[in-house]
C-alpha cells in the first residue's frame, strides 16, 4: 500500500447526519448485487413483478465511482446474489417466497434465475469487474453471511465502506448493517443506489442516518467526488 506525499489521514465529506472522515487506502468501494438479475427485464428482480427500470439510474453512478476508485487503485468488493447450480445453498424458506412466475432456479430468458454461472447472474457489462477486484459470490441478502469477505477485508486493511448497488433497503440495508456491527464506518452514496420502491429507497436512507447515524452515513455523489479530488492530485504522476 503506497501512501501519497502531502495527503490528510482523512478525507472530509459532506454527508449525513454529519462529515464523514474517508481516509485514504482504507476505504473499500463495495458494489452490491449490480447483475443483471436484477437490472434487466428477464431477470429475477422482473419475475417478482417489478419495474426494473427503477434501478437503471443507479448504474453510471456506480460507474462514475468505480472510475474513481479504480484511478485511485484502492480497494474494490462486487458481489453478487446467487447459488450453487444445485440449489444446495438456497433454503426452501427463500426459493418459496411468494409467488413469483419463475423462481431462483428456474429457466428464464438469461438462463437459470440467480445460479452461478448462467448469463442473468452476472454483472452489467458497464459496471463489470476488473482484474484484481474482489467477487463475493452471496447466497444470502447480507455480503458478510457465509463468504470471505470479512477476511478479504482484513486482508487489505480496510476499515470504512462506501455502498452502492441494488437494492436500497435489502441487499444494500443488509450489508450496511453486517457492516456495522463488524465495526466498519459506512457510507451510502445515493445517487449510486436504487430500489424498485422509490419510497423504500428514501425510507431507508432515513433510517441510515436516524439517530446519529445508527446504521452509518449517507453522501450525494457530488460531495464524495469532491472530496476525492486531493486523492487523486496526490498519485504519483506514473498513476494519473
Ligand atoms: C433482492 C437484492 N432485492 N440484491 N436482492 O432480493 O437486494
Amino acid at each position: 500500500m503506497s501512501v501519497e506525499m502531502g495527503l490528510p489521514v482523512a478525507l472530509p465529506v459532506a454527508a449525513r447526519p454529519f462529515e464523514f472522515r474517508l481516509e485514504p487506502h482504507r476505504a473499500a468501494l463495495v458494489v452490491i448485487d449490480m447483475q443483471r438479475d436484477f437490472v434487466e427485464p428477464g431477470g429475477f428482480g422482473a419475475a417478482l413483478g417489478n419495474d426494473v427500470s427503477q434501478l437503471a439510474a443507479a448504474v453510471d453512478p456506480t460507474r462514475a465511482l468505480l472510475d474513481t476508485w479504480r484511478a485511485l487503485a484502492w480497494p474494490v468488493v462486487h458481489t453478487r446474489e446467487s447459488h450453487a447450480p444445485d440449489l444446495s445453498d438456497c433454503p426452501p424458506a427463500k426459493r418459496n417466497r411468494g409467488n413469483p412466475r419463475l423462481r431462483i432456479g428456474d429457466v428464464g430468458p438469461m438462463g437459470r434465475l440467480l445460479v452461478r454461472g448462467e448469463p442473468g447472474c452476472e454483472i452489467v457489462p458497464s459496471l463489470a469487474p476488473q482484474p484484481g477486484e474482489l467477487l463475493i459470490d452471496k447466497p444470502g441478502k447480507g455480503a458478510f453471511h457465509v463468504t470471505p469477505l470479512q477476511a478479504e477485508l482484513e486482508r487489505l486493511g480496510v476499515r470504512q465502506l462506501v455502498f452502492a448497488g441494488v437494492t436500497t433497503e435489502v441487499c444494500v440495508q443488509t450489508t450496511m448493517r453486517e457492516a456495522n456491527d463488524r465495526g466498519y464506518e459506512c457510507l451510502l452514496v445515493e445517487e449510486a443506489t436504487a430500489s424498485y420502491f422509490p419510497a423504500f429507497k428514501a425510507a431507508t436512507i432515513e433510517m441510515i442516518v436516524a439517530q446519529g447515524g445508527i446504521v452509518g452515513w449517507v453522501a450525494p455523489l457530488s460531495a464524495l467526488l469532491a472530496a476525492l479530488q486531493p486523492a487523486l492530485a496526490a498519485r504519483p504522476p506514473s498513476a494519473a
